[in-house]
């Protein structure tokens, strides 16, 4: 019997071998890729069933033991070992529980720059089975205390830095009954207490632990909220398994505890906070915090700190490209970069410029449920649809109707998966592996991001509003988001696409692409916003010329606005809202405008006659 079975094993395993090529070619990287990410969902979980629980404080709890002497922080000149950031966050957790009068469960907000404040005040609030709302220190006036009430956050911890926005609203926050203070040693503010005399004197004994008896896997450990380009913040809820699945993201693409990772993005985010400093507690690395992203500093930094790792977005490397030539390009010692957006042409350049930089491109939402990683080298891909990890986390792309910006439906109401090469919606399906914890306070807002019914009736999906493409090979690239791709003579462009392409032009230093309103036109016309190289100026034949050589004809841009700034977000995605509002109307924008003249084969400077003539439909778009 035995030997029966040994046999059909054999057999079995010599044609899958003989398959392999044919049937699964990335065998070994989608087998070992399934292995990390099983092993390492398996090892969060079972830290989280542990009684008492063993959550990422208590991960962190156990390298402060282990290795005391090493730096968790270093910042500018400052430098926090793990035993500092474990004393200190202990005072401060007592501070909190006596001078607020904090209970397990309540919800604080912390409205802080990037600084190692955070990350004492974070972990102090961990320690007291409190959950910290990340506020987005940009954020202002009404979103604001949208923003409060949608985590019902009853606390706000400040820094004096960010005290105007916070004055701002200080009477409505009285009035909501809500309690401020600062994490000074002084407070500028009448009526607000500064809290760190408190710190400082408190005992940095541990707390006992009857604070975090409540703390489960599903238990709620931060709010982060989702910018978006329109609308208020959304509070998207991070329980304590997904915090630890999300700092587990780093050991999976190598990094070590003896690790420096340089993070310079925003720690309101979920890529800074939980991929960055979660993964530097997960794994008991060094993080080399700096308040805001430099491109002229960055390498500098780098060597000065012994930068082995990076965290990136696909900007931030762009922006590093655009930097003059160094001598000193290749000295450093970073060998991993770990980020998103990254497009195929800025990815390659990079590596040429800064030398061999092994690259973990992820996607995934910071509500979302499910993501990808580029695991097998392919410069350009998110991932692949890994046909182990599937079943775990079944995601579809399905088709959509850009104008009417939703999902195509079959007859029988379902939904249309896209070929390989089509463009479609990604959408995870919502299982007890890849719950969806949606937005707090906000269930409308959290019902919108779940679509029904797309392959059988009753059944649930997250909808990513990503579109996103799978090759023949089953890797996975990004498209666009849904908002911003739109459609011109009944094609969809692709505005990432299109910016990926212009930014090849020499005098470009940056470009963002959107769709304009034209009166009697369907859909939307291209333009593009673009910001010059230094001493360079626009080449409107150049330019004509190149556009049409390297772009469909319905993808190039008709308008291009100069402009000496660009307005970004905190984690430099572009905004495109006010240009689509402001169009391409002479006498509203003061930027140098420009017209693309099929005629005269070139980009013109626009005016009110052309404008006109536009909108009285005499010139053909
Ligand atoms: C960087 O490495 C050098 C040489 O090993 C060492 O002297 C220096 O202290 C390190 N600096 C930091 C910030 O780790
Ligand atoms: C993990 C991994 O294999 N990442 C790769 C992604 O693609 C780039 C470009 O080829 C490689 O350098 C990375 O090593």
């Amino acid at each position: 019997m035995l030997g029966v079975v040994t046999a059909a094993v054999a057999g079995l395993l010599l044609l899958l071998l003989l398959l392999r090529d044919r049937l699964f070619p990335f065998l070994w990287e989608d087998l070992g890729a399934f292995l990390a990410l099983g092993g390492a969902a398996a090892r969060c979980r079972r830290r989280l069933s542990r009684r008492p629980v063993v959550t990422l404080l208590e991960v962190f709890q156990e390298h402060a033991r282990r290795q005391p002497h090493r730096p968790l922080l270093l910042f500018q000149d400052e430098v926090f070992t793990y035993r500092d950031v474990e004393q200190r966050s202990s005072r401060a957790a007592r501070a909190f529980s006596q001078r607020l009068g904090l209970q397990p469960g309540q919800t604080v907000a912390v409205f802080l720059p990037n600084e190692p404040t955070y990350v004492w005040t974070w972990l102090a609030l961990a320690k007291l089975g409190c959950p910290m709302a990340c506020l987005n220190s940009n954020v202002r006036g009404q979103a604001l205390l949208h923003a409060l009430a949608a985590a019902q956050a009853t606390f706000v911890l400040a820094s004096t830095e960010l005290r105007d926005a916070l004055e701002e609203v200080l009477p409505d926050l009285q009035r909501d009954g809500i309690k401020v203070f600062y994490l000074s040693s002084k407070s500028p503010t009448p009526g607000v207490e500064a809290l760190l005399p408190a710190i400082e004197a408190a005992s940095d004994e541990p707390l006992p632990g009857h604070y975090r008896a409540g703390i489960t896997a599903n238990s709620k450990a931060i709010y982060i909220y989702t910018s978006g380009t329109t609308g208020l913040p959304k509070a998207a809820v991070i329980t304590e398994l997904k915090l630890m699945m999300v700092a587990s993201l780093g050991r999976i693409c190598g990094i070590r505890g003896t690790d420096h990772v340089y993070t310079t993005l925003p720690l309101y985010h979920s890529a800074g906070l939980l991929i960055g400093v979660g993964g530097c507690l997960e794994i008991g690395a060094t993080c080399v915090l700096r308040s805001k992203f430099s491109a002229s500093q960055f390498w500098d930094d780098c060597r000065r700190y012994n930068v082995t790792v990076i965290q990136y977005v696909g900007e931030l490397m762009r922006y590093l490209c655009n930097t003059p030539k160094r001598d000193n390009d290749h000295k450093h010692g970073v060998r991993l970069a770990v980020g998103n957006g990254l497009r195929a042409e800025v990815w390659k350049e990079f590596l040429q410029r800064f030398g061999p930089i092994s690259i973990w491109e992820f996607y995934g939402a910071t509500e979302g449920n499910a993501g990808f990683i580029n695991y097998t080298g392919k410069i350009g891909a998110v991932g692949r649809a890994n046909p182990f990890l599937k079943s775990f986390a079944p995601f579809e792309l399905i088709k959509y109707n850009v104008e009417q910006d939703e999902p195509v439906r079959d007859e029988r109401g379902l939904c249309i998966r896209v070929r390989p090469g089509e463009t479609g919606l990604l959408v995870i399906k919502i299982t007890k592996n890849t719950p969806f914890h949606g937005y707090a306070g906000d269930s409308k807002k959290t019902e919108k991001k779940i679509l029904r019914d797309v392959l059988a009736k009753g059944d649930a999906f997250f909808n990513s509003g990503d579109l996103l493409m799978m090759d023949h090979e089953k890797f996975v690239y990004f498209q666009d988001r849904v908002g911003d791709t739109f459609r011109w003579k009944g094609e969809n462009v692709a505005t990432t696409e299109v910016e990926a392409t212009l930014a090849m032009v020499n005098f470009i230093q940056e470009v963002n692409v959107y769709g304009v309103s034209v009166p009697g036109c369907e859909g939307k016309c291209g333009m593009a916003a673009i910001r010059l190289k230094p001493g360079m100026s626009f080449e409107g034949e150049n330019f004509y010329a190149f556009t049409k050589e390297t772009l469909p004809s319905y993808a190039a841009p008709r308008f291009v606005r100069i402009q000496e700034a660009m307005e970004i977000t905190g984690t430099f995605k572009q905004c495109k809202g006010n240009l689509v509002r402001e169009g391409f109307d002479p006498t509203i924008i003061k930027d140098p405008l420009f017209f693309r003249d099929e005629k005269k084969k070139s980009y013109v400077p626009m005016n009110t006659d052309i404008h006109a003539a536009i909108r009285e439909a005499k010139i053909n778009l």
